[in-house]
């Protein structure tokens, strides 16, 4: 606030019309002067600054503003940016809304349980554009729900965080984090469909990964993999990224010859096949399988369970790779 001594209102009061060759002080101003000099710079600052700030920091960059129950109400959750709330009351829910422009892959991390709050938290993310649900949670070996994927092309995805069993109170705190990730996996080759019979096969030579995904409930992934004539035995490996690496997909993977090209699945037998069961530490599998000359083998990837919505959608991303140790 701008403070007046009675020689500078006789100056206002007058204004510049009247008062010829208007005064500007010169300067410096002399503190000492008992008109002019009383300029009090710390009482001035005092008063001209915002009253002194008593209350709690923020608790994250963007505390959660209820109701946020419904879709439409969703908070908006920039990348890069902690989200936070808490189950507060029964059917406490929470709709957020971040932006996909520009990112090429999207991480979403929850923390709850890992930061000491009772809620067992799960998440389904939604996009839009390509009518995809997933529904994401801890149960697995992490505490909390995370997911990584590629990113779909939306403008924006929706998020929707609940208790898992409807709990709530005080002490049911989460945290939300959307950022931009690196591909957490490398890649030779994209899938292409439409791959879901092996005579639909995508040829993958030793040496090579695809990336590709379960984009709905009973998607197979059919792939060729030429075995060469090296006159000797040669040992392959068949290793899928995904769970792990934060996808959704706990994959299962099936091994044929090529008795399998126009056959029925249940008619033929497989060479090998593996998934890892709930309690495993690594979900996703691998197989390690010897060739003995030259072979056309076929390989499928699948989600053991096909029903349910959440066994495949554009979040079910995964990669194979090939390798063997042919010189
Ligand atoms: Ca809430
Ligand atoms: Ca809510
Ligand atoms: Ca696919
Ligand atoms: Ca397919």
């Amino acid at each position: 606030m701008l403070r007046f001594t009675p020689w500078l209102l006789a100056v206002s009061f007058l204004g510049c019309d009247t008062c010829a060759g208007c005064w500007e002080p010169e300067f410096p101003i002399d503190p000492d002067d008992p008109v002019i000099g009383d300029t009090d710079p710390p009482e001035d600052t005092a008063e001209t600054a915002p009253p002194f700030d008593t209350a709690p920091p923020p608790p994250c960059d963007v505390p959660e503003t209820e109701p946020n129950d419904e879709m439409d109400q969703a908070n908006a959750l920039p990348l890069e940016q902690v989200a936070c709330g808490g189950f507060t009351q029964e059917g406490d829910g929470e709709w957020l809304v971040f932006p996909g422009e520009n990112a090429e892959w999207i991480r979403v991390e929850v923390d709850a349980a890992s930061m000491g709050s009772a809620a067992d938290v799960s998440f389904s993310i939604m996009s839009l554009e390509s009518f995809a649900v997933t529904v994401i949670s801890g149960t697995m070996y992490w505490e909390d729900p995370w997911l990584v994927f590629p990113a779909l092309g939306d403008s924006e995805y929706h998020l929707y965080l609940s208790e898992r069993s409807g709990q709530y109170g005080d002490d049911h705190e989460w945290e939300v984090l959307v950022s931009e990730d690196k591909a957490p996996v490398e890649w030779t080759v994209a899938e292409v469909e439409n791959n879901d019979v092996a005579a639909n096969a995508q040829t993958l030579e030793a040496g090579e990964s695809v990336l590709g995904v379960i984009s709905e409930p009973g998607d197979y992934d059919w792939y060729h993999i030429p075995v060469p004539d090296t006159g000797e035995k040669i040992s392959w490996e068949i290793t899928v990224e995904a769970y792990t690496s934060g996808s959704p997909l706990a994959s299962r993977i099936t091994l044929y010859d090529e008795q399998i090209v126009g056959a029925d699945m249940d008619d033929v037998d497989w060479l090998d096949t593996t998934f890892a069961d709930e309690d495993a530490h690594d979900r996703d599998p691998r197989i390690e399988f010897q060739s003995d000359g030259a072979a056309n083998w076929y390989l499928v990837i699948k989600n053991p369970t096909t029903s349910g919505s959440d066994r495949g959608s554009p979040f079910h991303w995964y990669t194979i790779t090939i390798e063997n140790d042919a010189d």
